[in-house]
């Protein structure tokens, strides 16, 4: 008998595993900005077991939430050149890596989530997915990043106006960093985990975002006045790599879009829940809610911006579809 040195023993194993599930295992690293139970990181888990199950188990998408892989502009790049296999990205980063994205992060395009969806779920989200896909992102399903407002530390909102010479927490993206300078306002680009540290410490007056994380981040203890603007119904979208998507066969690629198109749907239900509840915890908390009641006059002082992406070839005709319906 031979002896059992311990490359023979790696190549027994080995054996047993791949005997054991008929097929060895891939195992894929997926990002994620948000913590346990957030509306994201549920349909995340949904969609890693439903590729599990689509799979026969031969894919295991392991979720690192909370950002600990790095931060969202960070995250683009690793996603873009295959170092992570699937993210969760929102429009705005995601369009620095793609530019005509751009097009949906102007202020007041769609009026809300179902307007949203009506064009990402028909032909211009094929448009929008195709430029990712170019850009080394595959779509698997659009999630709902709801609408942005503002809100401030000590600082009331009546009026965007009121805005004026704030320094403003933004994403790192090209529009919101042009939107909030058209408000004469300062836009400072943060990491999202840092935001609630420089609300506290002062370093910044200011930020915008959905109600879902204005209120898991904390930001609503600190930031006590909100301006329901919903300046901008932002998408978000379930990406993997073009790297993932180029090595799966023609009936893996099909039980990972079902596992995305599935996690898309549930996203949505849950998102819808938790922004009522979101909102009830705040305002629980003292936080006022000023709503826009006209959003015209902020619309007009927007207007440098969609004469530049109205004239710029990589947005201009998504730009017109989404104005004409
Ligand atoms: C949240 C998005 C997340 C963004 C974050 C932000 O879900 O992807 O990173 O806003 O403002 O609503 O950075």
């Amino acid at each position: 008998m031979m002896p059992r040195t311990p490359w023979r023993c790696f190549a027994i194993a080995c054996l047993l595993l791949v005997g054991a599930t008929g097929h060895a295992q891939t195992k894929l690293r997926a990002w994620n900005i948000h913590p346990d139970g957030y509306p994201v990181t549920e349909a995340m888990k949904r969609f890693a077991s439903l590729v599990a199950q689509g799979t026969q188990g031969r894919y295991q998408v392991e979720i690192f939430s909370n950002a600990t892989l790095g931060d969202q502009p960070k995250a683009v790049q690793m996603l873009k050149s295959g170092e992570i296999d699937l993210a969760e990205f929102s429009s705005g980063p995601l369009s620095d890596a793609a530019p005509g994205l751009k097009a949906l992060n102007l202020p007041f395009l769609f009026t809300d989530s179902a307007h949203m969806f009506k064009h990402l779920d028909g032909k211009l989200g094929e448009r929008f997915a195709a430029k990712l896909q170019a850009a080394g992102f595959v779509v698997l399903g659009w999630y709902d990043g709801g609408g942005r407002s503002f809100y401030c530390v000590n600082r009331p909102l009546n009026s965007f106006k009121d805005l004026a010479g704030a320094r403003i927490r933004v994403q790192q993206s090209e529009v919101y960093l042009e939107m909030v300078k058209l408000l004469d306002a300062t836009p400072v680009a943060l990491p999202f985990k840092e935001v609630m540290g420089a609300l506290e410490k002062g370093d910044v007056d200011c930020a915008e975002n959905n109600m879902p994380s204005f209120e898991s981040t904390g930001h609503y203890k600190v930031a006590k006045s909100v301006y329901v603007t919903n300046h901008v119904i932002s998408p978000e979208a379930l990406v993997v790599s073009t790297k993932l998507w180029a090595s799966l066969s023609a009936a893996d690629k099909t039980a990972f879009s079902k596992a995305g198109a599935e996690s898309a749907a549930l996203m949505r239900e849950l998102w819808n829940k938790r922004v009522a509840s979101a909102i009830e915890t705040a305002s629980k908390q003292g936080v006022q809610f000023v709503r826009l009641k006209d959003p015209a006059p902020m619309v007009r002082r927007m207007s440098p911006l969609y004469g530049k992406y109205m004239n710029d070839p990589s947005t201009r005709e998504e730009l017109l579809s989404i104005i004409s319906n």
